[in-house]
């Protein structure tokens, strides 16, 4: 039976955690609230062994988020450019493997917003202290974009810029709390994106940061 057919049986509302944002773009609102302790205690364990670390981009600027990987590949930048890469360029090991429960997440959270057998090898932990953003880019180190990519964030709020397909398309602001997961897919997968300066606050669960979880398949 289709969801479509179900709903007019019995005569549904849509469910209130999901907001469609374009055509292949969603937001789970507290999709991941579930799996929180879990989370938190992966991030703990991958950072123990891949602390988070400020990178460089190409242009020489240094980030202010600071950012880790898990998974068999890791999203670095440096002088020479952007990339994935199966080593730590810090400390010369593998990424730590990916803890069961952000796997199983990521499968979940794409199969809910219509994504069958999302498989990433890459997830990368950004972590903002208040003040850090993230200026406008679009994710287009992946060589397969037919696969989505799924968004976790945890801790401090956030305000999502959402563009177009031009960076200089107009850009809707939407807000993004502790355990909300966001699918970008589809049609717009390549759009710009960018997340605005995170504002003073303190998260009862992890005070003044705002950790964001980023789930790709990238070949
Ligand atoms: C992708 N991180 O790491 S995804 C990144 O809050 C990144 O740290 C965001 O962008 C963060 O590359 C979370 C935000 C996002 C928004 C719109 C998109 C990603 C998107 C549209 C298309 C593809
Ligand atoms: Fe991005």
């Amino acid at each position: 039976m289709t969801a479509d057919l179900f709903a007019d049986l019995f005569n549904e509302a849509p469910p209130d955690w999901r907001e469609d944002l374009a055509p292949g773009a969603v937001v789970l609102r507290g999709f991941a609230l579930p799996m929180v302790p879990a989370l938190l205690a992966g991030v703990e364990a991958v950072t123990a062994s891949a602390p988070f670390r400020h990178l460089v981009t190409p242009g020489g600027q240094t980030m202010s988020v600071a950012m880790s990987n898990t998974g068999a590949l890791g999203w670095v930048s440096d002088r020479r450019g952007y990339r994935y890469d199966a080593t730590d360029p810090q400390t010369g090991r593998p990424w730590p493997a990916m803890p069961a429960a952000f796997a199983q997440l990521a499968l979940d959270a794409a199969h809910a917003a219509g994504f069958d057998g999302f498989t990433p090898q890459a997830c990368l932990i950004n972590r903002y202290a208040i003040g850090a953003r993230l200026s406008l880019h679009q994710d287009k180190d992946e060589l397969d974009y037919d696969h989505p990519i799924v968004s976790v964030s945890l801790g401090l709020p956030a305000v999502f810029l959402f563009g177009g397909f031009e960076r200089s398309d107009r850009q809707a602001r939407i807000p993004i709390a502790h355990g909300d997961v966001v699918v970008w897919g589809g049609p717009s997968r390549l759009r710009y994106h960018g997340v605005q300066p995170i504002k003073p606050g303190v998260h009862p669960l992890l005070g003044d940061v705002r950790i964001n979880l980023t789930f790709r398949k990238v070949r």
